[in-house]
């Protein structure tokens, strides 16, 4: 190994520890509250993802294929806000994975013959290599510059990279999954990295039949009961805790009121777990909350709108009227 690659190697070391140092913090603060907790922002080690992937093709969830139309059937309507003809732009995606909706806009940006470039942002090195692949091979004219890293740490270089226009992507109603605080502080936070008239587009999830709801986190095939669970089998293959996941089962709840669809796992016996030389004790039907995803009516997005910065221009629904795709601007 040259020296170049000794240091890039220990580099790389010294980050996964301090990954798996915060993991095991907070994991052991969740933990120890009152009221247990994990976050599901670790849900997605590979076996995660894998699972993820099942749930947005599964006939429950209905989010995928609802944004999915939404992209095919009104990329030009998404982007009336922003005359695409006028100026060159870039089109910035924040967490954009396989990027399968947005092909349908840059295949529409392409074809219009817009001035533009494609900015996915990712955490993962490995989706965005496999993005830009697939790009390449499909919309062979598209520009495209990915960025790894966080949201923020990312467009603080984009900043640094371009002065042009932003269009700002968030789908997936990845939005919901943020407490209302969180919510607000994120909305705040991106406006700073935008100027005035910039766009931003956000998945959001409708309220809707309390039931229809339930069933796309309480699937027929278990992938959510799964996919909830492998947070624990992934605190023992990494943090080396003993969780024994037949002990947990998965409860699902929705609140039409306030639109929280929140995960929970109840501890099914008394039981004692081990993690990193802690033992943390759990009672019979103890829950453990994991995850809330939030859904929200058209006032909730134009309210979070307007008290973090941006004016709202339209909502743009699927056929049911079950997802919306909202565009607001920078004030
Ligand atoms: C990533 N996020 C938008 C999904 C959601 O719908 O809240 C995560 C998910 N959790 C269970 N199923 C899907």
């Amino acid at each position: 190994m040259s020296g170049t690659n000794t240091a890039l190697a220990s580099v790389q070391e010294a980050q996964e520890t301090s990954a798996n140092e915060a993991f095991l913090n907070d994991v052991l603060s969740g933990l120890t509250q009152p009221q247990k907790k994990l976050s599901s922002k670790y849900f997605y080690d590979e076996t995660g993802d894998s699972l993820f992937q099942q749930i947005m093709r599964c006939e429950d969830y209905y989010l995928t294929r609802c944004e999915m139309e939404v992209f095919r059937e009104s990329a030009a309507d998404l982007l009336s806000a922003l005359d695409i003809h006028q100026q060159e732009f870039d089109l910035i995606e924040l967490g954009a994975g396989d990027g399968v909706k947005t092909r349908h806009m840059l295949r529409y940006l392409s074809e219009e013959g817009a001035d533009f470039r494609y900015l996915p942002v990712d955490i993962s090195a490995h989706i965005l290599k496999v993005l830009c692949e697939g790009i390449q091979q499909n919309l062979t004219g598209v520009k495209i510059q990915p960025f790894e890293g966080d949201y923020f740490d990312a467009l603080s270089r984009i900043d640094d990279y371009s002065e042009r226009r932003k269009v700002l992507l968030f789908l997936g109603s990845n939005i919901g999954n943020m407490p209302v605080e969180d919510c607000q502080t994120f909305c705040i936070k991106l406006a700073e990295h935008m100027n005035p008239g910039d766009v931003l587009i956000t998945g959001f999830d409708l309220k809707k039949d309390p039931r229809t709801i339930l069933r796309a986190y309480d699937d027929s095939d278990g992938l959510t009961r799964d996919f909830n669970l492998n947070l624990l089998r992934r605190i023992n293959n990494e943090l080396g805790a003993d969780f024994d996941l037949n002990g947990f089962e998965h409860y699902q709840t929705y609140n039409p009121l306030n639109g929280a669809c929140q995960s929970f796992l109840i501890s099914q016996r008394e039981q004692n777990i081990r993690i990193a030389g802690q033992v943390i004790s759990f009672e019979q039907h103890e829950p453990v909350f994991m995850e809330v995803s939030r859904k929200f009516s058209l006032s909730d997005i134009d309210d979070l709108a307007t008290t973090t910065g941006f004016i709202p221009v339209k909502h743009c629904s699927d056929s049911k009227g079950w997802f919306v795709n909202a565009v607001w601007t920078k004030k």
